[in-house]
């Protein structure tokens, strides 16, 4: 009875990969096996540095120690989403397995971001030597970080902000106290020569691999745990890009050869 509403479209799900150009296949790859297990909207938007600083939001002098050129530009992910409604920053270095959905059904408003809280400490404080051992505290937690871009909290991660403050203070969260920071499983930012697949435990299988230390896409790494995965995924992102190009190619008119 009455007038019936449209349903609404669900807006897509922003996702702000890093992006370097140094590592542009795996970033593509990244894009490719997170669309292609997905079953809701995305939006997938890479973090481009040069084009952040055309556009004088980002102007951080460069620095030999960062190691990509997304290591300050993915704290601007909430100032990208318009502070509003959740979205995730991941590194391009990671390669999905399972269906960003699941990950999406486990957002809790009561948090202003969400990640894989990796426990880094070691177990000795002293090395064998009596010298100190060196503690990264929330070590690549920011790698993969689903923000509440909407929380009052994250108002603070403004460009002026992202471009002054160190990268203690961004990468360990320091603008949250520890419950506004909430946990996924592991399995989301699974550390490739770190975390381990245990037999027979299906909590422990990766949903999305993060080739940390170095993926296949670098001659080094080539043999990594998972490598074939990722292989495997190339290929099927370059067979896909190749099939697109031809169907673009057979819609634009015959040539007059002369
Ligand atoms: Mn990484």
């Amino acid at each position: 009875m009455g007038s019936q509403s449209q349903p609404q479209p669900t807006p897509a799900f922003k996702i702000f990969v890093g992006y370097d150009p140094r590592e542009d296949i795996a970033y593509q790859v990244c894009r490719h096996s997170i669309l292609k297990h997905s079953s809701i909207p995305l939006q997938i938007i890479p973090i481009v540095q040069s084009q952040l600083r055309d556009k004088s939001l980002y102007w951080r002098q460069r620095n030999q120690l960062e190691s990509t050129e997304f290591s300050f530009t993915r704290f601007l992910t909430p100032y990208l989403a318009d502070y509003q409604g959740w979205a995730m920053f991941v590194d391009c270095d990671f390669l999905y397995l399972s269906d960003i959905k699941q990950l999406v059904d486990l957002l809790d408003d009561k948090f202003a971001l969400m990640c894989v809280q990796h426990d880094y400490t070691p177990k000795e404080t002293t090395k064998m030597d009596g010298a100190v051992q060196t503690v990264y505290p929330r070590k690549n937690w920011s790698s993969m970080v689903l923000y509440n871009c909407s929380h009052p909290k994250n108002k603070i991660l403004t460009p002026e902000l992202v471009n002054t403050e160190t990268g203690a203070f961004l990468h360990r969260f320091q603008w949250l106290e520890d419950d506004e920071i909430g946990s996924v499983p592991f399995v989301w930012n699974f550390l490739e020569g770190h975390n381990k697949v245990v037999e027979g435990d299906s909590n422990t299988y990766p949903k999305a691999v993060h080739y940390t230390r170095g993926g296949p896409w670098f001659e080094a790494w080539k043999h990594c745990e998972f490598a074939d995965l990722w292989l495997n995924e190339m290929e099927d992102y370059l067979n896909k890009k190749n099939k697109d190009e031809k169907e673009e190619e057979e819609k634009e008119p015959t040539q007059t050869k002369v």
